[in-house]
Formats: C-alpha cells, sequence, structure tokens
C-alpha cells in the first residue's frame, strides 16, 4: 500500500508515459485509438511514446482539420524515428496521424486531450458512532501508471466514509 502509493507520488512528480496503442498494440494499423485514449487519462507533464517500425510508419501531428480529413500537407511536426517521444505540456486537445497513404483512413490516427492534475478532497474518518473522527485529505487524480491505485485509494477513502455514517446511525 505504501509502495503503491510512493509510486504514485513519483508518477506525480515525474508525469507518465504512455506508449500509444498499449499494451494491446502499438502505433500500427491494427489497433483502436479511440479505445485506447478512452482509457488512458493523460494529464500535463505526461509524454506519448510512438513506437512502430519506421519502414511501415511515421508520426504526423496535425490540426483538427487535417486529423479529420486524414491530411497531413499542414503538419505541426513530423516524427521518423519509430520511437519518438511527444511531451504533452499543455492543456487541450492533440492530434495525431500517420501519413503513409491510406493509413490514416484505415484507423492510424489517435486524439489525446491533455488535462490538468485534478485536485479533489476525500474525507477518512476512524472510530466507531460517537467516537467517529473524519478528517479532510487533498488527493491528486493524475494519469500516472498509477491512477488506477490512486482512485482506489480514493474509493477505500469513501468506503471508509460510508461505513462510519453507517455505523453512527
Ligand atoms: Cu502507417
Amino acid at each position: 500500500m505504501l509502495i503503491t502509493m510512493a509510486m504514485a507520488m513519483l508518477g506525480m512528480v515525474l508525469g507518465a508515459s504512455h506508449t500509444v496503442g498499449a499494451p494491446a498494440g502499438s502505433w500500427d494499423l491494427q489497433t483502436n485509438y479511440t479505445l485506447w485514449a478512452s482509457r488512458t487519462r493523460f494529464t500535463i507533464g505526461d509524454e506519448l511514446q510512438f513506437q512502430y517500425s519506421t519502414t511501415m510508419h511515421n508520426v504526423v501531428e496535425v490540426r483538427k482539420a487535417g486529423y479529420d480529413s486524414c491530411n497531413s500537407s499542414n503538419p505541426i511536426a513530423t516524427f521518423l524515428t519509430g520511437n519518438d517521444v511527444v511531451p504533452l505540456a499543455a492543456i487541450g486537445t492533440r492530434y495525431f496521424i500517420c501519413s503513409v497513404p491510406g493509413h490514416c483512413a484505415a484507423g492510424m490516427k489517435a486524439q489525446v486531450n491533455v488535462k490538468s492534475k485534478a485536485v479533489r478532497t476525500v474525507q477518512r474518518c476512524r472510530g466507531t458512532g460517537k467516537r467517529l473522527r473524519c478528517r479532510s485529505e487533498t488527493v491528486l487524480s493524475s494519469a500516472t501508471t498509477a491512477g488506477t491505485d490512486q482512485s482506489a485509494v480514493a474509493q477505500l477513502g469513501l468506503a471508509v466514509v460510508a461505513a462510519g455514517l453507517v455505523l453512527f446511525f
């Protein structure tokens, strides 16, 4: 538990690295990037990693219009190394496509919504009945790989509150 929390804290400081398409896929023609992005939370300070064969693919960052129409003629940036690291330094939506003919149209396009690191308050209680003591804690819900652990911690806190209320009434 402590190790998990320590790793979560470390992850928040360092930011998370998200391999695009992982864990099931990579930057390829098989992965559903809408699904992938929906399962990942991206926050400021994180980075994307595009891993692919340079003989097969590339990564072009475009604006929404280019993303929607699979048009890479007006790129923001082009990546060709096969192991491209893209920092997510600001809030907003980023659009990436593969510019190899037909690939974007076949689904090789990823849209990433970068959010701020959210802060929320969780109440933690100990004791029972009239001796119930509660205190509020600030929890960072960030997007690190430990994000699920953090939400689990928050849920545990809520469960404790709920249990405390049950005992109180
Ligand atoms: Cu491609």
